[in-house]
């Protein structure tokens, strides 16, 4: 739609961690989010989380663990708690020590749809309805950010 935000301009090194911003707008249908980074080789974990507010609801919490065997945990964090977490991947994912990603998250109307490296990693069906209020960007933990837009 015509009343819909453009793209802000990317965000570029150096940038650090925590990174946390406002997307102009917040999330709708095709709303993409680029991130790309390098996980140290001492890396444990990091989220990326998509949020109502800030300290609001993470509606994607999206939560590679290299310290778990590449766990690539999924969850959202509604009204405080934490509910059940997705965990199903295709086995190979670029979460690991000392490679680089280049991850971009869709958001449909019924599901986050995650791509890695232009492949189809990944869906996240939404729990809570998402849209303008989802507004902050968060990335935590063990990553190095080269590059950021939405
Ligand atoms: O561990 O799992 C995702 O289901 C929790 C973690 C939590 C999330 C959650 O402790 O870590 O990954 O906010 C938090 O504490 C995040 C960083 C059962």
């Amino acid at each position: 739609k015509g009343s819909r935000p453009p793209p802000s301009p990317p965000f570029l090194p150096p940038q650090t961690v925590p990174f946390i911003a406002t997307i102009p707008g917040g999330l709708f249908p095709k709303k993409t989010i680029v991130i790309k980074g390098f996980i140290p080789h001492d890396a444990g974990r990091f989220h990326i989380n998509l949020r109502a507010g800030p300290g609001g609801d993470v509606v994607l919490h999206l939560n590679p663990r290299m310290d778990e065997g590449g766990a690539v945990v999924r969850n959202a964090f509604l009204g405080g708690c934490w509910g059940e977490e997705e965990r199903d991947i295709s086995c190979c994912h670029p979460f690991q020590r000392g490679r680089y990603f280049d991850l971009s998250i869709r958001c449909g109307n019924h599901r986050f749809k995650v791509f890695a490296e232009g492949q189809p990693l990944l869906e996240f069906r939404h729990r809570v309805p998402c849209g303008p209020h989802v507004d902050v960007l968060e990335i935590e933990g063990d990553v190095v950010l080269s590059y950021v837009h939405f």
